[in-house]
């Protein structure tokens, strides 16, 4: 079983029908039309997802992976030295598949630390309650369900061990680059002085590489996309026909944005509920960014935002990074 769980996903018991619905309507009625990403992850959206990490073409998850699995002891040894006991907090922990190289080390090496994982899904954190302690003897963990600042300060409250955050998979690259400096900054506010973040960031890179990911030839991506067209017929009563949208994705090497669209193929009316939606034939739905930093663009993101860049660790290919900083 595998769940994700990204920077802005709040599609669980906290956020309800009325909200997902609210946003839909007022996406669709802007102009030009949106569609928030945060909405991709139910199950189905999950299981697409998932697909999708296994994809050669896209490639964020294989660097970060590699970081994790060949840099695990400098990682946790930069951990380590921040001070002896502490709570590793992880942001939509998913299923924590890449923090468990860098838990797995920190047990053997008796690190005396309490996991918490923060996840706005209930499911995905009575699961990792529950196999955690199976698959890593000796564990701590508590799990905390619910919004990522609410829950950071519950971490707060529960001890005043020093904190270090982990923020995973480039799900900073899901904001627009004037939001992820304001998230980083409203996370600083939510530290003390000594705590860490360790950030997986990924970055600039030949743009048709980046490109690929985000259009990949198994046409992943764009079930991705189109299954929040078929998560509102399911959930909102919509009739979309999600043959009638194409997706399109667009990379600029400039700037860094890879966005993702889906483009009506023809004149067509939606229903949703009570409202009725209309396209023009090649309009389109802004779906989602995938934010590609420049190497110092992230340790300006640090420093903007009140931290200390501290370590930067990159895969071989030097395509993504994991950065700590300190507050
Ligand atoms: C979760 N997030 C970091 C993914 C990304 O790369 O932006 C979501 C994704 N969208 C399309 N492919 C992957």
């Amino acid at each position: 079983m595998a769940f994700t769980t990204t920077a802005t996903q709040q599609t669980s018991s906290v956020l309800t029908d009325e909200q997902f619905y609210k946003d839909v309507i007022k996406g669709l009625t802007s102009t030009p039309k949106r569609l928030d990403s945060k909405y991709f992850y139910d199950a189905h959206g999950d299981k697409i997802f998932q697909e999708l990490m296994g994809c050669e073409e896209y490639y964020p998850t294989n660097c970060e992976m590699e970081i994790f699995t060949s840099q695990t002891a400098e990682i946790c040894k930069a951990i380590i030295a921040g001070g002896d006991a502490f709570d590793l907090i992880e942001l939509g922990a998913g299923d924590a598949t890449k923090s468990t190289q860098l838990l797995k080390y920190l047990i053997d090496n008796k690190a005396d630390f309490t996991y918490l994982p923060i996840d706005i899904s209930e499911n995905v954190i009575s699961y990792l309650n529950i196999t955690l302690p199976v698959t890593l003897p000796g564990i701590k963990i508590t799990g905390l369900n619910g919004e990522y600042f609410d829950m950071l300060k519950k971490a707060a409250a529960i001890s005043d061990r020093r904190k270090v955050v982990m923020f995973l998979g480039s799900n900073v690259g899901n904001m627009p680059v004037d939001v992820a400096q304001g998230f980083c900054r409203e996370l600083r506010n939510n530290l003390s002085e000594g705590d860490m973040i360790l950030i997986g960031v990924d970055l600039k890179k030949n743009p048709k590489t980046v490109l690929a990911a985000y259009n990949d030839s198994e046409g992943i991506t764009r079930r991705f996309n189109l299954n929040l067209l078929e998560r509102i017929n399911r959930e909102l009563g919509g009739d979309f026909n999600t043959r009638q949208f194409d997706h399109y994705a667009t990379y600029n090497p400039e700037t860094g944005a890879c966005k993702s669209y889906l483009v009506s193929l023809a004149d067509q009316k939606i229903k949703i509920g009570d409202e009725t939606i209309s396209f023009k034939k090649d309009e389109y739905i802004y779906m989602e960014i995938s934010q590609k930093y420049a190497i110092e663009q992230v340790d300006d993101m640090a420093v903007g935002a009140g931290f200390k860049p501290l370590n930067q660790f990159f895969d071989s290919k030097k395509w993504f990074v994991d950065a700590i900083w300190t507050a």
